[in-house]
C-alpha cells in the first residue's frame, strides 16, 4: 500500500467529528483541565499560512497534554466586525453579514483540514447577536463604574470621502483611498479609561509567567515616568492686589498663608491678609466691616475667601458699589450643611445671598473645591456653584479643605500658573526658559485675551501650522526645533527667582505631562538644540563625577549638584528629592492614553447607549439588548463624519430608558478590541443566554493557561484585554486580576523569498493548494519543524523543506510494512520518547521532530516489531494526526490513537549502547574491546590497553591511533 494522504485525511477528520472525539466537558473525573487559547481569527475570507502555524501547531501541544491526561479546551471562533466587510460592502455592494458569513462558513472547512482538534461545539462569533448582548452589557457595566466617558477627540478626516479615517487608513498624511489631505478634526468621542488602571498594568505583570520581551514592551507602551510637577509663576507685568480672608479658627499668620504671601510678592503683587476678628467664634458683621476696612477694592483686586472667608468675601461684594477683578472662593460654601459637624458660626451668618450683585461685582469668578474635603460636601459646593453660576474646579490638597503649610493648586489660581512635568527636578536651578505646548490652555487661553501677548498674531499663526503636524513628526525632527517667543511675559523660576522667557514649540506634546516644559538646556539634548538656536542662557548645575564639565553640549549623566545654591554637593538622586520636596510635588505620568473605542462605521457593535434632550446620556436597560445592528442599504457614512447609522431614521428615533420620552440612539459602533477582550470567557459557556458566562463555569478554565499569537498583539490586544479583564474583576464578574497566566508570541511564515507574504509580492504560499499536494500532516509537520516555534523568530517558506518532511513521513509508512517478530533494541525508541515528551510543553516542536526523525532513522535498518512501532505512532500522533490514525488502524486497533495514554520511556533504557572496537597492534588486529558508545579516546585506549597488556608490556608505543566506533591501533617504536 502507498501513503496517500488524499486517501485518508478527509475520512479521518470526518469520524473524529462525527464521534466528537474532541467536545470538551468542563470537568472529567480524575482529569486536571487546561486551558489553551489562540487568537480567533478575522474571517477576511481564505485561510493564509499564518492561521495555519497558528492554530496547527499549537494543536500538537493540545494533543500532546490530551494523552498525557489532561482534560484540554482548545476552542475557535470569529472575531468577525471590523472595517474590510465593510469597504467590501461599499465598494461590490454587498452585505456585510452576508459576506462574513459566506467567508466563515468558507474558513471553517479550510480550518477543518488542518486536523485540528477545535471544540467547534464551543463557536463563539462576535457578530452573533447572542454574543454582541453581552459585549453592549460589559461595556455598559464599564459605564455604569465611571470608566466611559465621551470626551472631544482630534480624529483623521477626509475632507473628500467626508470621513474618518483610522490612522492605519492614513498614508503620509493623505487619505489611503482619495489620495486628499488628511485633517485633524474635533468630534466627541467614547473613551474607556484605561490610564486609571496603568499602574495595575504595570505592576501585575511582574507576576505573570510570560517571557521578558513581551513584558517589557507592555511596559515601554504604557510608559510609567516618575517625577515632579513644578509650578512656575507667570508675571504679566500688571499690577495686582490680593486680598485674602482667612477662614473659621484661623490666622492671617499660618504657615501657608505666609506662603501664599511670598510667592505672591515676588511677582510684585501688593497682598493683604485682614485680621478678620473673633476668629474662633466669628459673626457676619464684624468680620465683614473689619475686611472692608482693611483697604479699598477696585479693577485690579483678586479677592480670595478661604472657608467661611469665602461667605465673607461674598457678603463684601454685596456692599461694593463698582467690580473688582476677580473671586476665588477656596473650599468655600453658602449653606451650613456640613458634612460632618454643626459649627458655632451657623446662626451668626445670615446665609442668604444677593447672588446678582456679587456676580456683577467681580468681572470673573473661581470656586476650587477639595473632592476629599471632610468638611464641605459636594452638595454645598453644587448649590454655591449655582449661586455663582460658575463651574467647579476641583483641586488637589496636600491636608483636606486645603489647609497644609502649603498648597500648590490654590497657589496656581491665584496668580497666572504654568505647571511643568519633569523628570529631573534636580536640575531646577539650571532651567532658564519654559515651554508650553502649542495647544496648552494657557496659550488658548492668552490668544484670546489679545492685550497678555504682545506679539499675538505671530504666535497664533505658529499654532495653527502646528495643528498640521503629527505627533510622530514632532517628536522626530530632531534638528530644527522651531518655536516662538511669549513677548511681554515672563516665568518665575521658583528656585532662582529669576525671570526667565516663556516659548511656544512643537517639540513639547499637549497630551504628555502638563503639556509644559521647564528647559534645562544643559543637561537636555533637545532644550540644548533649541538654547542653541534662540541663544538662550544655558546654565550647567550637574558636574559628573570626575569633575570636568562639557561645555559645547550637554550633560546627560549623574553626577553631583552645582550652582544650585541649598542643593550643592547633592547626588542627583538626593537632589531630585529634596527638590521636589521644596518646590514640587511628586508625580507619575504616563505615556499611556485613554482607549477611544468609538468609530463612526457600520460594521461593528452600536454603543447601547441613547441620547435624551431632558436627561442626557442613558445606557439602554438590560430588557432591552442587544441593540441590533440594523440592515441598511447605504454604507457610506453620513456627510457630517457620523456612522451610516445615522442614516437610518427607524435605528436612531427611540424612547429614553430613563423617562421615556422621545430619544435618539448613539450611532458609533465600537472599536473591534472590545469585542475581542472577553472573547475567551464566552468559551467557558458559550451559549449562556443569561450572562456573558457563568462564574462557576468561567472557573473550570480561567485564567487561561496559555495563550498563543502574534507578536503584533501584544501592545493592543494583549493590553486592552488585560485591562477589561481587571475592569470585570473589580466589578466581580470574574474570579482573576488576570486573563492569562502564561503568553507566547509565535513568528511569522514569510515567503520563499524571504519577504512577508503579501498579494503585491506575489508570494503568497496558498494552504490549500499545498495540502492537495503533500497532505495536511506534512504542513503541519513541516510548520513546527521550520525552527523553535516561540520567541518571535520569522521563517521563509522553503519548498525543499517541505519535501524532506513529506519523504519523512513515508518512511514511517514503509516501517510499517517492515515489521518485525524479534524484539531489538529498546534504547532508540525510549530516547525518542523522552526528548518529545520533554520538548512539547516547551514548545520546543521543531526538536522534537528531530528526535522522531533520528529515531526513525535508527530502526530503518533492523526494522521495529509493532508493540513498538505502537509507540512511535502515539508519539507521532499530535504532529501528524491522520497517518498516524490510519497507522493505528491498519496495526488492528478499532478506536482512535488520539485518545490513547502517552507511552513512558525508563531510565534504563536512556544508557548508550556499547559498541566493539578492534584493537590493532602496529596494523595488525590483536583483540577487541567493547565501550560506551560515547566513551572518549582516552578511555579507549585504558580499555584496550588492558585488553592487550601482556602483548603490549615492554614495548614502545610511539603513538596511538584511534578511528571512533571501529578500531583503535598501537603503533609501536624501535
Ligand atoms: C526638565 C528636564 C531636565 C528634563 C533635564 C529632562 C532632562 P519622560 O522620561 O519621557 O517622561 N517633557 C515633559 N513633558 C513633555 C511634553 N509634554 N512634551 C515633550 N517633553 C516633555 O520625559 C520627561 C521629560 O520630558 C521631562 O523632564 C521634560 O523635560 C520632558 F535635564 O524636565 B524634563
Ligand atoms: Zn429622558
Amino acid at each position: 500500500m502507498q501513503y496517500d494522504h488524499k486517501k485518508i485525511e478527509k475520512k479521518w477528520q470526518d469520524l473524529w467529528s462525527q464521534n466528537k472525539i474532541y467536545t470538551t466537558p468542563d470537568e472529567v473525573p480524575g482529569k486536571d483541565n487546561f486551558y489553551l487559547l489562540v487568537e480567533f481569527p478575522y474571517p477576511s475570507g481564505n485561510l493564509h499560512v499564518g492561521h495555519w502555524y497558528a492554530f496547527a501547531v499549537p494543536d500538537i501541544l493540545a494533543r500532546a497534554l490530551r494523552m498525557q491526561g489532561k482534560n484540554v479546551l482548545y476552542p475557535i471562533g470569529f472575531d468577525a466586525f471590523g472595517l474590510p466587510a465593510e469597504n467590501a460592502a461599499i465598494k461590490n455592494k454587498l452585505n456585510p453579514r452576508e459576506w462574513t458569513e459566506r467567508n466563515i462558513a468558507y474558513m471553517t472547512n479550510q480550518i477543518a483540514s488542518m486536523g485540528t482538534t477545535f471544540d467547534w461545539s464551543r463557536q463563539v462569533s462576535t457578530i452573533d447577536p447572542e454574543y454582541y448582548k453581552w459585549t453592549q452589557w460589559l461595556f455598559i457595566q464599564l459605564y455604569k463604574k465611571g470608566l466611559v466617558y465621551r470626551k472631544e477627540t482630534a480624529v483623521n478626516w477626509c475632507p473628500t470621502d467626508k470621513t474618518v479615517l483610522a490612522n492605519e487608513q492614513v498614508v503620509d498624511g493623505k487619505c489611503e483611498r482619495c489620495g486628499s489631505e488628511v485633517v485633524q478634526r474635533q468630534m466627541l468621542q467614547w473613551n474607556i479609561k484605561i490610564t486609571e488602571y496603568a499602574d495595575r498594568l504595570i505592576d501585575d505583570l511582574e507576576a505573570l509567567d510570560w517571557p521578558e520581551q513581551i513584558k517589557q514592551s507592555q511596559r515601554n507602551w504604557i510608559g510609567r515616568s516618575e517625577g515632579a510637577e513644578i509650578d512656575f509663576a507667570i508675571d504679566l507685568n500688571k499690577k495686582v492686589k490680593l486680598v485674602y480672608l482667612h477662614g473659621f479658627e484661623s490666622r492671617p499668620d499660618r504657615p501657608r498663608n505666609l506662603w501664599y504671601k511670598q510667592n505672591l510678592e515676588q511677582l510684585g503683587y501688593e497682598v493683604i491678609i485682614p485680621t478678620l476678628p473673633n476668629p474662633d467664634t466669628p459673626s457676619e458683621d464684624e468680620q465683614v466691616a473689619a475686611a472692608l476696612a482693611a483697604t479699598t477694592y477696585d479693577e485690579n483686586t483678586v479677592l480670595v475667601g478661604h472657608s467661611l472667608g469665602a461667605v465673607v468675601a461674598m457678603k463684601v461684594l454685596e456692599k461694593l458699589d463698582k467690580p473688582i477683578g476677580r473671586l476665588v472662593t477656596v473650599g468655600g460654601f453658602c449653606n451650613r450643611n456640613f458634612k460632618d459637624r454643626p459649627r458655632n458660626f451657623d446662626t451668626k451668618f445670615s446665609w442668604s445671598f444677593d447672588a446678582a450683585k456679587i456676580r456683577s461685582n467681580a468681572q470673573s469668578i473661581t470656586i476650587l473645591h477639595d473632592p476629599k474635603d471632610h468638611a464641605v460636601s459636594d452638595a454645598q459646593v453644587k448649590e454655591l456653584s449655582e449661586l455663582l453660576q460658575t463651574p467647579v474646579t476641583l483641586g488637589v490638597s496636600n491636608e483636606t479643605h486645603f489647609t497644609g503649610d502649603t498648597e500648590p493648586d490654590v497657589l496656581m489660581w491665584l496668580r497666572p500658573t504654568v505647571r511643568v512635568f519633569t523628570t529631573r527636578p534636580d536640575t531646577l536651578f539650571g532651567a532658564t526658559y519654559l515651554v508650553l505646548a502649542p495647544e496648552h490652555p494657557w496659550v488658548t487661553r492668552a490668544l484670546g485675551h489679545t492685550t497678555v501677548i504682545k506679539n499675538n498674531d505671530e504666535v497664533q499663526a505658529y499654532v495653527e501650522k502646528t495643528k498640521k503636524r503629527t505627533e510622530l513628526e514632532r517628536m522626530s525632527d530632531q534638528k530644527d526645533k522651531t518655536g516662538v517667543r511669549l513677548e511681554g511675559v515672563e516665568a518665575i523660576n521658583p528656585a532662582t527667582g529669576e525671570k526667565i522667557p516663556l516659548f511656544v514649540a512643537d517639540y513639547v506634546l499637549g497630551h504628555y505631562g502638563t503639556g509644559a516644559i521647564m528647559a534645562v538646556p544643559a543637561h537636555d539634548e533637545r532644550d540644548f538644540e533649541f538654547a542653541q538656536k534662540f541663544s538662550l542662557p544655558i546654565k550647567y548645575v550637574v558636574k559628573a563625577a570626575e569633575g570636568t564639565m562639557s561645555e559645547g553640549k550637554p550633560y546627560i549623566g549623574n553626577g553631583t549638584l552645582t550652582n544650585s545654591s541649598e542643593l550643592d554637593g547633592l547626588s542627583v538622586s538626593e537632589a531630585v528629592k529634596a527638590a521636589t520636596k521644596k518646590y514640587g510635588r511628586a508625580k507619575k505620568t504616563y505615556k499611556l492614553r485613554d482607549w477611544i473605542v468609538s468609530r463612526q462605521r457600520y460594521w461593528g457593535v452600536p454603543i447601547p447607549m441613547v441620547h435624551c434632550d431632558k436627561c442626557g446620556v442613558r445606557p439602554v436597560c438590560d430588557e432591552q439588548l442587544p441593540v441590533r445592528l440594523p440592515d441598511v442599504d447605504d454604507y457610506l457614512p453620513e456627510g457630517s463624519g457620523r456612522s451610516p447609522l445615522a442614516k437610518v431614521a427607524d435605528f436612531v428615533n427611540t424612547t429614553c430608558p430613563s423617562c421615556s420620552g422621545a430619544a435618539k440612539r448613539e450611532t458609533d459602533t465600537l472599536d473591534t478590541f472590545v469585542d475581542s477582550s472577553w472573547y475567551f470567557l464566552r468559551y467557558t459557556d458559550p451559549t449562556n443566554t443569561g450572562a456573558f458566562a457563568d462564574k462557576n463555569r468561567q472557573n473550570h478554565w480561567m485564567p487561561v493557561d496559555l495563550y498563543s499569537g502574534g507578536a503584533e498583539h501584544t501592545t493592543m490586544h494583549l493590553l486592552y484585554s488585560r485591562f477589561w479583564h481587571k475592569a470585570l474583576f473589580d466589578l466581580e464578574l470574574v474570579s482573576d486580576i488576570e486573563p492569562y497566566t502564561h503568553r507566547e508570541n509565535h513568528g511569522l511564515v514569510l515567503g520563499t523569498d524571504g519577504q512577508k507574504m503579501s498579494k503585491s509580492k506575489g508570494n503568497v504560499m496558498d494552504p490549500d493548494a499545498i495540502v492537495e499536494q503533500v497532505g495536511a500532516d506534512t504542513v503541519r509537520l513541516y510548520l513546527a519543524f521550520m525552527g523553535p516555534y516561540t520567541g518571535g523568530a520569522s521563517y521563509p517558506w522553503n519548498p525543499n523543506g517541505v519535501v524532506g518532511v513529506r519523504r519523512f513521513l513515508e518512511r514511517v509508512w514503509k516501517l510499517s510494512e517492515n515489521l518485525v517478530e524479534s524484539q531489538g533494541s529498546e534504547n532508540a525508541l525510549h530516547r525518542a520518547i523522552k526528548k518529545v515528551t520533554e520538548d512539547i510543553p516547551k514548545l520546543k516542536f521543531n526538536t522534537a521532530i528531530s528526535a522522531l526523525m533520528i529515531l526513525v532513522n535508527e530502526v530503518e535498518k533492523d526494522g521495529m516489531t509493532k508493540d513498538q512501532f505502537a509507540r512511535l505512532l502515539r508519539i507521532l500522533a499530535p504532529f501528524a494526526p491522520h497517518i498516524a490514525e490510519e497507522l493505528w488502524h491498519v496495526l488492528g486497533s478499532q478506536t482512535s490513537i488520539h485518545l490513547e495514554e502517552w507511552p513512558t520511556f525508563e531510565e534504563r533504557y536512556l544508557q548508550d549502547d556499547f559498541i566493539t572496537m578492534a584493537i590493532q597492534i602496529s596494523g595488525k588486529t590483536r583483540g577487541e574491546v567493547t565501550v560506551a558508545a560515547g566513551a572518549d579516546n582516552a578511555a579507549v585506549e585504558a580499555a584496550a590497553r588492558e585488553m592487550v597488556a601482556t602483548r603490549l608490556e615492554g614495548q614502545n608505543i610511539a603513538r596511538v591511533v584511534v578511528v571512533p566506533k571501529r578500531l583503535i591501533n598501537f603503533v609501536l617504536g624501535s
